[in-house]
Parts: structure tokens; sequence; C-alpha cells
């Protein structure tokens, strides 16, 4: 690492939410930071303190004023998040008391941190790979105890491992290549063709195995979204207000009462759901009930699982029957429950001859916790991982794991149709290239603008 790289220029933020609270954190970062602090610290002179020692003083602005009483803790380079020079100044934590440390801090000649400067100088410093940057960012933002146990794989350094052992074995085959190719003059055969085909197909489906986990890492991640779908006055609104606890959504007995979308974050289990209440599907004439119904299928076709709703108290139509199974059809798409809501006042359903995956009533609650475990059942495809397995939740992990997939199953290919070695040697370096992002061996200024202007300013 260059002495460049490790030792930038100060930059300073609030690391702690904007707010009122008992203690707000300055972060200062960088080659003079200790010192453009000890500038306006009253105290202990913190250019002469140890590493790791927190210290009481106070911070004091150009006109001798006091700003606030504070406590400075003082990490030396490398041994800090950033790896560089760090203090950390604990103030009271009032919106103006913290924006005024800040302020008198960048007086002294230090610059206002980009949003995620600290992660991205650590990730440069080598203190972390690029996955565990992106974990960083994955926890802040985790919404469910899942996503926050994924994002703590993914930061311990997991997917890393991981990624090391592809690489590896991929280098591995490589060279095996590229013996032969030193010897390709003499015309020899791959002396060891069967291991090096034995090796590449190993990585094939290591890789495979770790990209089938994507689907279910995406829902831990964002959440499941679950349409509720059905006729008007199904009790869609009263179900989403069952499960969230509060009136979100209007109910009423007036058959088209929801005209847009309705959102509700909700959790069950660890899992997030992201719960979207729509507008009853039927023919309008109404503009407005119109466009709801549009939206209806909009979402429907963004759903990760869909709930129709089934009114027990009315018979059932020859369109409600074709509707349901159309849905029905693309099951195998988007995972399906078909419900029946008022179960309390259930008129004869059996004559129907339609199988229910559950009856439910939303009004009273009956079987609302059955359902509860029939959505993260289906949503889930009965994959539930435990809290120690590693799942790739990021899109751009996910694609950099195929295209490396894809670059070694070309090997295989030429491998197999009998190519020179050169040709499989290119398709191996890409495989290594592709690994390479993941971890950010490989990286491009893009790329590490894209995953840093993610972060909140502070981290
Ligand atoms: N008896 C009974 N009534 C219910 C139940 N669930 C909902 N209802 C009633 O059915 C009516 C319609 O409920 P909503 O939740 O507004 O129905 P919706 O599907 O959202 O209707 P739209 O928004 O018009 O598409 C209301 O009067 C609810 O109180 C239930 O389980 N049992
Ligand atoms: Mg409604």
């Amino acid at each position: 690492m260059t002495e460049e790289v490790t030792q930038e220029h100060p930059i300073a933020a609030i690391a702690t939410p904007v707010g009122e609270g008992g203690i707000a954190v300055i972060r200062v970062s960088g080659k003079s930071a200790i010192e453009k602090v000890s500038q306006c610290f009253k105290g202990k002179n913190l250019l002469e303190v140890d590493s790791h020692t927190v210290h009481f003083g106070k911070i004091i602005n150009k006109k001798g004023n006091v700003v606030d009483e504070v406590l400075a803790t003082v990490f030396r380079a490398p041994k800090s998040y950033t790896g560089e020079d760090t203090v950390e100044i604990s103030c009271h934590g009032g919106v103006l008391v913290t924006q005024a440390v800040l302020e008198t801090v960048l007086t002294q000649g230090v610059r206002p941190a980009e949003p995620g400067e600290f992660t991205q100088r650590a990730f440069l410093n080598g203190k972390l790979e690029l996955s565990q940057a992106e974990a960083v960012a994955d926890l802040i933002h985790a919404k469910s105890i899942k996503a926050v146990d994924a994002a703590h794989q993914q930061l311990e350094g997991q997917l890393g491992k991981h990624i090391k052992k592809f690489r590896q074995q991929i280098i591995d085959a490589t060279a095996m290549v590229e013996l032969e190719l030193d010897f390709s003059e003499e015309d020899v055969e791959f002396a060891n063709k069967d291991q090096l085909r034995e090796l590449l197909v190993e990585v094939d489906d290591e890789i495979g195995s770790l990209l089938d986990t994507y689907e279910t890492g995406r829902l831990v991640k964002d959440g499941v979204k679950t349409v509720f779908i059905g006729r008007p006055n199904a009790g869609k609104s009263t179900l989403l207000n069952t499960l969230v606890g509060t009136e979100r959504a209007i109910v009423t007995d007036i058959a088209g009462t929801t005209r847009d979308t309705i959102d509700a974050d909700w959790s069950y289990d660890g899992l997030l759901f992201k719960l979207i209440d729509t507008a009853g599907l039927r023919e309008t004439e109404d503009v407005i009930e119109a466009e709801g119904v549009k939206r209806s299928q909009k979402a429907f076709e963004q759903a990760d699982i869909v709930v129709y709703l089934k009114d027990l108290s009315r018979p059932i139509d020859s369109d409600e029957r074709e509707e349901i199974a159309s849905f029905q059809k693309r099951a195998s798409k988007t995972p399906f429950l078909l419900v029946g809501n008022k179960l309390d006042v259930e008129q004869n359903s059996q004559e129907e001859r339609i199988h229910y995956d559950l009856k439910i009533s939303a009004l009273d609650g009956e079987n609302i916790e059955r359902l509860k475990k029939m959505m993260k059942q289906r949503a889930l495809e009965n994959k539930d991982y435990d809290t120690s397995s590693l799942l790739v939740t990021s899109s751009r992990h996910r694609d950099s794991l195929q295209k490396a997939r894809e670059n070694v199953q070309r090997a295989i290919h030429a491998l197999d149709s009998g190519m020179t070695g050169d040709l499989l040697a290119i398709d191996l370096r890409a495989a290594l290239k592709e690994l390479g992002t993941i971890t950010g061996e490989i990286t491009t200024e893009d790329l590490l603008d894209s995953i840093f202007s993610r972060f909140c300013i502070g981290k």
C-alpha cells in the first residue's frame, strides 16, 4: 500500500443520526487528523496520548469560546476503522451543538466527508474487502433480523473466503493449462486433462451452489413483495390491517374502496414482507378505479408471492373462476396462495369445488397465524437457511458469479472439444477477473462510486 493512499487529507462528518440524543459522534480521519483536532481541543495534548485512549476536554472555536465538553477517542494508523489516524469526538447529542463541533473541526483545514468515504478509505487501505464494505451498508440498511444475519456473514468475510477458494482453483487450472502451453511446440496432449476437467467441473458446481442461494438472499435482504389480490370487498385491506396491527388501509363495505396500491412493511419470524394491498379487480367505468385496477395488475407482475383472497360469503362466478385459474397457471413463476376469507360467514363453499390453501377470517383473526407461516414457507419455497448460512444477497455479486461461471463452463467446453490451451486460458482469466470484482481485487472508479454513494455520510 502506498504512503499516499494510507494517509489522505483529513475528513470529518457526524457519524450518528441527525436528531436529539444523549451523545453524538463526530469522526475525523486522515493524515493529520489528530493534529487538526488537537488544535481545537483543550485538555491533554492528543498528539502525545496512546492509541485507543479516551480523553475528556473542551472544543474551542477560533474566537476562543467553548463549543462543547467532549470525549475524544484517539486511534492511530493503521489500527483504526479507516486504517488512518482517527479521532472520534463524542459530544452532547443536540442538533446545533453537534453541527457547531463539526464546523469547528472543519475550520482547522479538515474537509467534510463524502457519503461512505470512511468505509471507502478502509477498503483502499486494505482493512476490508469490497464485499465486506458493501456488507457494512447492508447492515445499516437491514430491515429484518434475517437481513442482519446475512450482512454479518458477509461482513465476517464468508463470501470473500468462497471467492478466494474459487480463484485459487481457477489459478491452479490455469497453471495446468500454461504448463501444456510451454510444451505445445512438441505437440504434447494434456497429460492431466482429466484432472483439469475434474477441477473445472468442481468450480462450476460450487459457484452454482452459491448462486442458488441468491433467490433467498434477495428476499431476505430486500423483503418479500407480497401482493393481495382479489375482487372488491374480498377483505384485502382488512387482511393488511390485521397483519400490520394498525388501520393502515381504509376498510368499508363499499366495493371499490381501495383505489391505489397501498404498501406496508411487516416482519414475521425475522423476515421482512413488503405487503401491497391493491384495488379489487373488476371491470369499471370509473376512471380512477380503472387506473387502480391497472396498478393492481402491475403490482402482481412484480410480486414475489401473490395472495388471492376470495370472499367465502358470496358464490363464485365464472369470471372469478377463470381469474383464479390464470393466477394458478402462473404459480410456477410467482408463488401463489388461494385464501378464502370471511370464514365466519361462509356460504356453501364446498359446492364451488375449489381447493383453498387456507380459509381465514381477516376480521376476527381466525387462522391468521397459519396464514403467516404459510406465507413464509411459500415465499422461501421451504428453503429456509439458518443464521450461519452464507447467502448471496447482492445482484452485483450474482452477476459477477454468473459471468465467472459462464467462463468456467466455456473452458470446460473448450477442453472437451479439443481446443488449444491458449483459448482455455483466455476463458479462465476472464473468470478470474469476474471473481476479482466481487472482493475488489479488480475495481473501476465507476464501480466504487456506485457502491459508496449508497452509504450515509459519516460511515
Ligand atoms: N364477516 C367478515 N367481514 C369481513 C372480513 N374481512 C373483511 N370483511 C368486511 O368486508 C368489507 C370489505 O373489506 P375490505 O377490507 O375493504 O375489502 P377489500 O378487498 O379491500 O375491498 P376493495 O378495497 O373494495 O377492493 C368490510 O366491510 C369488512 O369489514 C371477514 O373475515 N369476515
Ligand atoms: Mg381495499
